[in-house]
């Protein structure tokens, strides 16, 4: 048997540590990665080791020769990937993801500058990589390489395996769902570490590619004709109405309609929006749509009139993919279109997935002066935001879409004691006892924005478009929010504990409440129709909201669905004016719809159908078209 011998290394163990130890210096004096504890700390410090002992645990299966040339080559590839970052970070800001490899225009920018983002310290980074050929030609003492046992090669497995776990443990504690929602680069890599993070950008790719190669258009025959039967030609009285006029979009961080006219200690909610709803079109039968991508499902949503993913952010998933969203569109029509909020840019995606849906600019963090005086929770307080984000619209040509995403009334829903306009509800959760002071300051932001508008002569100009984006409230908060409403929560209360406000502001007109039965999905069509722009050859599931017979129906991205009568959830269907269980029969003739409306948006984007769709001039002919 032979003997084990303390003072000599194996080569593969000196080839992992110098490029686990690499790593780390790479993170800390290459990369900007927010720390916020020591956890984090310790997290991002061991994040790259398990990825390290699988690829070099491979060299244990070859013999000595071999062995020493696959650790060579592994030490040199991972080296490239991680200096490849480097160099992409130092122009982006940004980690390297392979649709962003693939995305010319990025790589454009990246090959004019390269020689400028090249140093010549940068051969440092590759440090290790010559340590490790020194050692092989020298062959100093203190090296083994020698062939492992079967134990002790499993023995090596099981630590790399159990390291794994540790990581991923430890990461789904600091971020909890941290891979089905796939919210922000920086977090992935900061949790499992930028080579595990390449791999499983591999894989969302494979599987998209797999999914986009066995599509062949042909699936688009039949979700046309779905389109077509569904579609309706525009209210005249709407239509064109607010021609040339901008639209200032407005995304309400996790607004429930529940807040609308209603009070807390005896104190309105939302002051301002009780007010401005009586001089616009105020929808209160509206239901977000949104999944897992949450803020980014709800633009995803409303700008395409396409249902989100069931699992995971359409935003990271298919951001490659063909859009016809709604940016892109009035882009066509002579309008400038931004998107504004300031949060970093890769966050959800962003900066790829705009480029796809078409928009002309992106104001992100650095287009914001951003301060810790002006910051609370996630970042720009609402007020600052709004008030920088006006400057912004001056700047703007005109006509222009400009999307604003608020964030102050971001979980976990902290606020300034200056900034606390109400006292927050007493119950056993925080969250939702917090969560009406940032709701209510919140709408003091909107009031100062609207009344800037006002000011610099913006207002009468534009239309201008309220929604919430998502819960802010989730189930888990059940018990507090029985205390608050007053009533027991059940799967249907839930259901409609989902609506979110909508409101649109028209200059000169008076407005009203409109309570048809809609959704996110709806917005796209009808903001292009009251732009006047015909949506006859869109692909949109919603429809337009000012129809004197909209159809009453709205599916949730979890299968339920609301009708004017019923709403149908978890698989039971409840009657809406008793709020009790009825018959399922009448739910049934809609579950059909419900059902085709999911897995035909889901086909779209798996299938990237929309590319199909591309140069199909006249939609009657599609059938022929695609023969
Ligand atoms: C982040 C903001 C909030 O940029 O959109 O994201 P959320 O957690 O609500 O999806
Ligand atoms: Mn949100």
């Amino acid at each position: 048997m032979r003997k084990f011998n303390p003072s000599s290394i194996s080569f593969v163990a000196i080839a992992i540590v110098l490029l686990w130890i690499k790593t780390y210096i790479v993170y800390k004096t290459s990369f900007d990665i927010e720390i916020e504890n020591w956890k984090q700390e310790f997290i991002l410090f061991m994040n790259p080791l398990s990825f390290l002992m699988f690829i070099f645990g491979i060299s244990l299966y070859f013999n000595e020769k071999k062995r020493n040339r696959y650790i060579i080559i592994a030490s040199f590839i991972v080296s490239s990937v991680l200096y490849g970052n480097v160099v992409f970070y130092r122009f982006f800001n940004d980690f390297l993801t392979l649709p962003v490899l693939f995305q010319t225009s990025n790589m454009a920018d990246l090959g004019s500058s390269v020689n400028s983002l090249l140093n010549v310290t940068d051969s440092l980074y590759f440090l290790d990589f010559v340590i490790l050929i020194t050692l092989i030609k020298l062959k100093p003492a203190f090296i083994t390489n020698r062939s492992f046992s079967k134990v002790e090669s499993r023995t090596y497995l099981l630590i790399a395996v159990a390291i794994s776990f540790l990581n991923l443990g430890l990461a789904e504690t600091e971020r909890p769902q941290l891979l089905t929602r796939t919210f922000d680069r920086e977090i992935l890599i900061k949790n499992i570490g930028t080579y595990n993070y390449h791999l499983y950008d591999l894989f969302l790719q494979s599987k998209s590619s797999a999914q986009r190669a066995f599509a062949d258009g042909s699936e688009l025959v039949d979700i046309d004709n779905y389109i077509k039967a569904n579609y309706e030609e525009p209210n005249n009285e709407y239509f064109g109405i607010a021609k040339g006029k901008n639209v200032i979009l407005i995304s309400l961080e996790s607004t429930q309609s529940f807040v609308v006219n209603r009070t807390v200690n005896g104190e309105e909610i939302t002051p301002f929006l009780n007010d401005f709803i009586k001089e616009s079109y105020y929808f209160n039968n509206f239901y977000h749509q949104t999944g897992q991508g949450k803020t980014s499902d709800s633009e995803f949503i409303v700008e395409n009139s396409l249902y989100p993913l069931g699992r995971g952010a359409v935003f990271f998933t298919h951001s490659g993919n063909e859009f016809e969203a709604t940016p892109e569109i009035l882009d066509e029509n002579g309008y400038f279109t931004a998107s504004l909020h300031a949060n970093k840019k890769s966050f959800w995606n962003r900066d790829i997935m705009y480029q796809s849906l078409g928009y002309d600019r992106f104001y992100e963090i650095n287009d914001f002066n951003v301060k810790e005086e002006n910051s609370v929770g996630w970042g720009l307080k609402d007020k600052e935001f709004f008030e920088q984000s006006v400057q912004h619209l001056k700047e703007m040509p005109e006509p222009y879409y400009a999307k604003l995403i608020t964030l102050t009334n971001h979980f976990p829903f902290e606020l300034e004691e200056e900034d606390q306009l109400i006292e927050p509800f007493n119950s056993g959760s925080q969250t939702l006892n917090n969560y009406f002071p940032t709701v209510r300051y919140q709408d003091e932001a909107l009031k100062l924005f609207i009344q800037k508008l006002k000011d610099e002569g913006i207002y009468d100009d534009s239309i201008i478009i309220l929604y919430g984006d998502h819960y802010g409230i989730s189930e888990n908060h059940n018990r507090a929010m029985e205390e608050y409403l007053g009533e027991e929560i059940t799967p249907f209360v839930s259901t409609q504990l989902q609506r979110v406000p909508l409101v649109i502001h028209i200059p000169g007109h008076a407005g009203k409440t409109i309570s048809t039965v809609s959704g996110q999905i709806d917005l796209k069509p009808t903001i292009l129709h009251l732009l006047g722009i015909h949506t006859k050859k869109n692909i949109d599931f919603g429809s337009d909201l000012f129809l004197d017979d909209k159809m009453e129906f709205t599916v949730l991205r979890d299968g339920s669905f609301i009708t004017k009568d019923y709403v149908f959830t978890r698989e039971i269907c409840y009657d809406k004016s008793t709020g009790k269980q009825t018959d399922q029969n009448v739910c049934d003739r809609y579950k059909e719809k419900a059902k085709n409306e999911l897995e035909y948006s889901d086909a779209i984007i798996y299938g990237d159908l929309l590319r199909f769709y591309e140069n199909i001039e006249y939609r009657g002919d599609l059938t022929k078209q695609l023969k």
